[in-house]
């Protein structure tokens, strides 16, 4: 089954999971009880299963093998007692979590809130003056920053280094999409000191990294609808949001497959190539750069999308952008033996215009992809990655975002050393014109 049966089929099961966190909303009205509920799953075994049905909780439903129950916190601790193993899966279920994030305990647990970064992006750039700077690239519609980390060596100096960019949350909903750019940005910091290879692509580039483009539809998923994709503008029919990853400057509405006219649409372009914010910030930002290369982050589908989006045509220099996909790739496995597929993104996913990579590629030839990071499928828990996936999947992406950014470093020196080498090596078209940087 290829990656767009798979999530056609999955359609089905993200309706029912929508149902279900939908009506979970009068939860908390119905219940007297004031102690906090929960979501929890266990194992579906028939020895444990026995011992579970004895004790009397509110099982709501199985799937994937598994048992889903309502618990309060008193029902949690008879379970700890019995040491019966369960998973929290409170994040799949955002309205009963409600009461917690005002206490305090954090909604979106591991994962950052707005607030939550900007309080870590300022701590890294506290801790590491020489290396991390904060700049703000773009204020979002509800007046939020967005922000973009410098990670160089002498951090404050505009030095002739290639430079790398690395975005996250286009899409509100993909919250493991900040955490991997973010945990790039820290390792990179934290390890400088004490790792060579790190210390010498540091030394040698400026990587710049934007975890959070939409704050604002990020907010959204945290605060009413775990779904929610796009931005927050309020369109002329009344409707909200637009696709920040359809509202791109080239191909901009090409067809109305790749991206809808329509408001109320998942897929809204908005009303004109760059109407917004997000995208704003990302077109000056990448004019006034000189990037060599570039990852966008996303989630599900476990691929590396290089463009076309709006065509299934291939682009200039396809065994480039496919070389490097195959590189990245074959980096990625065996950190936990998850397979990366990768290849043109409108052939092997499905067609989209007015995406990032497509103009990032079309403005300046820089090798650009998109990565679609786990699960591959919603079966595997789709857009809503687990606290404890964080982890495995930053470090399987981590060997991808170092060899991009040293490839960067090294088709640099070559084209700085050897113009004719550059140009049978790296024929991207407008690569050349990018090495007169300054
Ligand atoms: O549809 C998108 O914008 C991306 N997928 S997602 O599920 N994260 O929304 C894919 C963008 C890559 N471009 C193409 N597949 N053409
Ligand atoms: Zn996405």
């Amino acid at each position: 089954m290829n990656v767009r049966e798979r999530k056609m089929k999955a359609r089905t099961i993200i309706l029912a999971f929508v149902l279900l966190a939908l009506s979970s909303l009068i939860l908390p009205a119905l219940d007297e009880d004031k102690a906090p509920l929960n979501i929890i799953s266990v194992e579906k075994n028939s020895s444990l299963e026995k011992k579970l049905r004895s004790m009397d909780l509110d099982l709501l439903f199985e799937w994937e093998g598994r048992i889903f129950i309502l618990a309060r916190d008193p029902d949690l601790l008879a379970l700890d007692k019995l040491n019966f193993p369960y998973t929290y899966e409170n994040h799949r279920f955002p309205p009963l979590h409600q009461d917690r994030f005002y206490a305090q305990t954090n909604l979106n647990g591991a994962y950052h809130s707005y607030k939550e970064l900007e309080t870590d992006l300022q701590a890294l750039e506290r801790f590491y003056p020489q290396l991390a700077r904060i700049f703000t690239i773009g204020t979002t519609l509800e007046n939020r920053k967005i922000y973009a980390l410098k990670i160089s060596a002498n951090v404050s100096q505009d030095e002739n280094e290639p430079e790398v960019l690395f975005l996250g949350c286009h899409h509100a909903r993909e919250w493991i999409s900040v955490e991997v750019p973010f945990l790039l940005a820290k390792h990179l910091l934290e390890n400088y000191a004490f790792n060579a290879d790190v210390r010498r692509i540091v030394n040698q580039s400026e990587i710049w990294i934007v975890p959070m483009l939409n704050p604002d539809g990020l907010e959204y998923s945290i605060h009413y609808y775990r779904y929610w994709r796009k931005n927050r503008r309020l369109n002329a029919d009344g409707s909200y949001g637009v696709d920040i990853n359809r509202n791109y400057g080239y191909a901009w509405g090409y067809d109305d497959n790749g991206s809808s006219p329509e408001p109320a649409a998942d897929v809204y372009r908005g009303s004109a190539p760059f109407s917004e914010p997000e995208t704003r910030a990302i077109r000056d930002f990448v004019q006034q750069k000189h990037f060599r290369a570039m990852i966008t982050y996303h989630s599900y589908s476990q691929v590396i999308l290089y463009p076309w989006g709006y065509t299934k045509t291939p682009p200039p220099n396809e065994p480039l952008l496919n070389g490097i996909a195959a590189s990245m790739s074959q980096l990625m496995n065996p950190v936990n033996g998850r397979t990366y597929g990768y290849g043109e993104s409108g052939a092997s996913l499905y067609l989209t215009n007015g995406d990032a990579t497509d103009w990032i590629f079309s403005a300046s030839g820089m090798p650009a992809y998109t990565v679609e990071l786990p699960p591959v499928d919603q079966l595997q828990g789709g857009f809503f990655n687990t606290e404890t996936d964080i982890g495995p999947i930053f470090n399987e992406n981590l060997p991808a975002a170092l060899y991009l950014i040293d490839w960067s470093i090294q088709n640099f020196r070559r084209a700085l050393r050897r113009p004719q080498e550059r140009e049978a090596k790296a024929p991207i078209n407008k690569m050349a014109r990018s090495s007169k940087k300054r």
